[in-house]
């Protein structure tokens, strides 16, 4: 154990990790003792407080669990195996119009976006992402920079390399920015279908991916009303009725529970009218795997094009 972990200040109680990492303090207390990690130490209360580096182990556990790895496999790893598996999660598909050249020269746009944000520079940012945004258009700003952006931030956020308020700055630029260029796009015509209403469930407070979602059905022509993050399920009825929406699209992080979206998922549809289509965004393997009638389960931004395709022919 490091010095840095015997700062007592950076030690957090067994509920702190619970809300850090989503793991529930049961599967923690059952860890330690089926597989002898996590290994928290004790106050004088003898109640469990966790060293930072174990938490930082706990975040990408959980991430793999996420993608469908077993506690079994994962949760006895040193930290260095942890890091092997997660860099080989299966990363969502490359855009194809990305290969070899484009490839590079957007992980090259990625690094410096990352070096401009440790800056803490919010103006020089917004006016880069504006830049690019301008250069390349709104729908690959989304796709290439933006969402491989919010992956990278992600994950140096969970292995220490970035601060939570680094990827706060990068969110609220990010998001102001792809207002700025939403409220400066040519609007859809008044009779322009589908007419789409966005938000996501309460308790889920990332709204970054119904904006991007947001963004790339404005491309495609389509009427959006973005309700932004946690609108309670009746209001989102009653959102859909007055907006006379064709699809009611709800966005999950990595954050969420997939036993509760579905949930939440069942829920809504009960409510909603059948004709009005449930689209569901998330990144979760065990979600996407789920057979939910009546519910569209994406897994990629990229598949908005295809989706809105299929939708017009259908009509
Ligand atoms: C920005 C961010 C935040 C911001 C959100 C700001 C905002 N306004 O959105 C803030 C700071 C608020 C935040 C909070 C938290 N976060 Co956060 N956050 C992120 C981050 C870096 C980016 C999220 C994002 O916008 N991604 C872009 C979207 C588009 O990608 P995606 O969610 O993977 O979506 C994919 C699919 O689901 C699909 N999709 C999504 N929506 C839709 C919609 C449609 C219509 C379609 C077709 C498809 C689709 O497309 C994407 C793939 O192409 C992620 C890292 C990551 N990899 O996502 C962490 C991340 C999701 N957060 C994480 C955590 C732990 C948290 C907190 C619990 C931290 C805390 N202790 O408080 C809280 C959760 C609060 C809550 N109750 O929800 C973890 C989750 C780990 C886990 N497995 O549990 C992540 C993965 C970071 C990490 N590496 O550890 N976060």
């Amino acid at each position: 154990m490091t010095s840095v972990s015997k700062n007592p200040q950076l030690m957090l109680n067994i509920t702190a990790v619970e809300r850090d990492t989503r793991i529930g303090k049961d599967a923690l207390r059952v860890w330690e003792r089926r597989y002898g990690f996590p290994q928290p130490e004790r106050d004088t209360n003898g109640e469990r407080l966790y060293p930072p580096e174990q938490v930082e182990r706990l975040r990408i556990i959980k991430r793999l669990l996420d993608a469908g790895h077993r506690p079994g496999r994962v949760v006895a790893l040193e930290l260095a195996q942890l890091h092997e598996l997660s860099d080989a999660l299966k990363e969502p598909a490359t855009p194809t119009s990305l290969a070899g050249n484009a490839a590079s020269l957007q992980q090259l746009e990625i690094a410096q976006l990352l070096a401009l944000l440790k800056t803490h520079d919010p103006t020089q940012l917004r006016r880069r992402f504006s830049q690019i945004i301008m250069r390349i258009g709104l729908a690959h700003f989304v796709l290439d920079v933006a969402m491989p952006l919010m992956r990278e931030v992600g994950k140096a956020w969970a292995s220490g390399d970035l601060h939570i308020f680094e990827e706060h700055l990068c969110s609220e630029v990010l998001e102001t920015s792809l207002r700025a260029a939403l409220a400066t796009a040519p609007e859809p015509s008044a009779n322009s279908r589908p007419r789409i209403l966005l938000s996501t469930v309460p308790g889920e407070s990332h709204s970054l991916s119904i904006l991007m979602a947001e963004a790339l059905f404005l491309v495609e022509g389509c009427s959006c009303m973005n309700l932004g993050a946690q609108t309670p399920l009746h209001d989102m009825i009653s959102a859909a009725n007055a907006h006379r929406s064709d699809i009611v699209a709800i966005s999950f992080s990595a954050a969420s529970n997939p036993g509760h979206s579905a949930d939440a998922l069942s829920e809504l549809r009960a409510m909603l009218p059948a004709t009005i289509e449930l689209w569901a965004g998330t990144p979760h393997a065990t979600l996407q795997r789920r057979d939910l009638p009546g519910i569209s389960i994406m897994a990629h931004l990229e598949d908005i094009p295809t989706q809105i395709q299929r939708w017009r022919q259908q009509r």
